[in-house]
């Protein structure tokens, strides 16, 4: 096991690897910004240093000065959390070749998955059913109409360097195609430095629904079911559930058992997340994640599973705590991502918190690292909580949910509480009834 671990990130997900960590009796360290010297995560760890100026490229993503700071504290292993490095194959192969453990994938894992066209590929080979598309990057026009033609209009381009919404077009007819071809290809090239696109089919109604798998790193590989993450505004997911209200047990394992067996027969190591499309009764990879993922409290809920345990342990060496048969469903929850943010609009609301207090009860988590008093620096992203809710049921789970919301309180800036409060009240989301589109329709009726 590892002696001591540098945690490579801030907020809430520094305090819940911090956690973790002390759960495990190893010592902690975490790097920090001048902009963050007043933060929990600093308070919290055995040892802090502070590794530059607010910009995130001068502090959380500086390599060199994380590397520094393990030398300097002879830290054995680095947690990145997720955004940041978390995603960075460079940065797990510098840490690799300074033997300190990357706690997640290889660096050619992350590369793979972070290729979206080497992604789709390699979900294919692996037996994982694929968006019906391009085989690999297009080109030529001509081309792309012979392939649009055969899988059916509409079709989008995506960008292989993109991912997460970023770089894509969609063509309705023919007519848009040449167009929608060009313009992505185009703006991949400036914004990634690879013009490499490709296309698939274009769903119109489907639900995003991802399944978190596990690889042991000795060739097995588990899944902790599935989270429904259909309700996002401008790729940004807002609330995510699990398990999915449209799935029921035989769907999800046996989506599960490909994932996990895809996973073993990769020699993933580490937490992923596999991303599809379901609409009508089936499933389409889009894309995986080689992290953890903010909404991971939702499947420890159902699962009773701590996923920043089975990180630690998998990447010392340990293997997972559970085998497939060990895990087992039970219930329902819901998480809230509070943002520092207008209800309405989404405008960041940096400021001081006069007062923050949180629910609390059976089937009650926050996950935070905000206080009352605590000033939100402007560098970072909005998010300053997440409400995690457990209930035997749905309805259960619901019903908690909203009186919970009732009970949080944060003063001093704007938050997003206000419409969770409006979303926990609606007869679609009662009946799961929602797909990608459902929010922001419903932000655009609101306005
Ligand atoms: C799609 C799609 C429809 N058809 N691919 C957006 C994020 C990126 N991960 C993939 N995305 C989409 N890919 C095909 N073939 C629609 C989306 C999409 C979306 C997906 C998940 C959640 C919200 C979304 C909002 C808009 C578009």
């Amino acid at each position: 096991m590892f002696q001591k671990i540098l945690i490579a990130n801030r907020g809430e997900i520094a305090l819940r690897v911090l956690r973790a960590c002390k759960e495990l009796g190893i010592q902690t360290v975490v790097v920090h910004s001048t902009a963050d010297a007043d933060a929990m995560h600093v308070r919290l760890a055995d040892e802090s240093v502070c590794i530059g100026p607010p910009p995130s490229r001068d502090s959380y993503l500086n390599i060199h000065q994380i590397v520094a700071a393990c030398e300097i504290t002879g830290a054995d292993a680095v947690h990145p959390g997720y955004g940041f490095l978390s995603e960075n194959a460079k940065f797990a192969d510098i840490l690799a070749a300074h033997n300190i453990t990357f706690i997640g994938p290889t660096g050619d894992h992350i590369r793979i998955m972070g290729d979206k066209i080497e992604a789709k590929r390699t979900a294919k080979r692996l037996g994982i059913p694929v968006v019906p598309g391009s085989d690999g990057a297009v080109t030529d026009q001509k081309e792309a109409k012979r392939i649009a033609a055969e899988i059916g209009y509409p079709v989008i381009i995506k960008a292989s360097a993109g991912g997460g919404g970023r770089g894509m077009k969609v063509a309705l007819t023919e007519a848009d195609l040449e167009v929608a071809l060009q313009t992505a290809s185009t703006e991949a090239g400036a914004a990634f430095g690879d013009d490499a696109v490709y296309i698939e089919k274009y769903l119109e109604k489907p639900r995003h629904i991802e399944v978190q798998v596990f690889g042991d790193g000795f060739g097995r590989g588990v899944h902790f079911g599935e989270r429904d993450c259909s309700l996002q505004r401008r790729h940004q997911k807002v609330w995510e559930e699990a398990p999915s209200p449209a799935l029921n047990a035989e769907e999800r394992a046996r989506i599960g058992g490909i994932c996990a067996k895809a996973i073993a027969d990769l020699g993933y190591s580490g937490a992923g997340t596999i991303e599809f499309l379901y609409e009508n009764g089936e499933f389409y990879f889009i894309e995986m994640n080689t992290r953890l993922q903010v909404e991971h409290p939702v499947t420890e809920a159902i699962t009773g599973i701590d996923l920043v345990h089975e990180q630690i342990r998998v990447a010392s060496g340990g293997g997972l705590s559970v085998k497939q048969e060990d895990i087992k469903f039970n219930g329902h929850a819901i998480e809230c991502r509070i943002n520092a943010e207008d209800p309405r609009t989404f405008t960041p609301s940096p400021g001081t918190i006069t007062h923050f207090h949180t629910p609390g009860g059976l089937g009650i988590r926050v996950d935070s690292g905000v206080y009352s008093g605590y000033k939100i620096p402007p560098y970072y992203d909005s998010l300053i909580g997440k409400l995690i809710v457990h209930g035997r049921n749905r309805v259960e789970c619901m019903m908690r949910l909203r009186r919970a919301l009732d009970e949080f309180v944060v003063d001093g800036i704007k938050t997003t509480l206000p419409l969770f409060r409006d979303l926990v009240g609606n007869a679609d989301i009662a009946n799961g009834d929602y797909d990608i589109h459902w929010l922001e329709k419903y932000l655009a009726k609101e306005e």
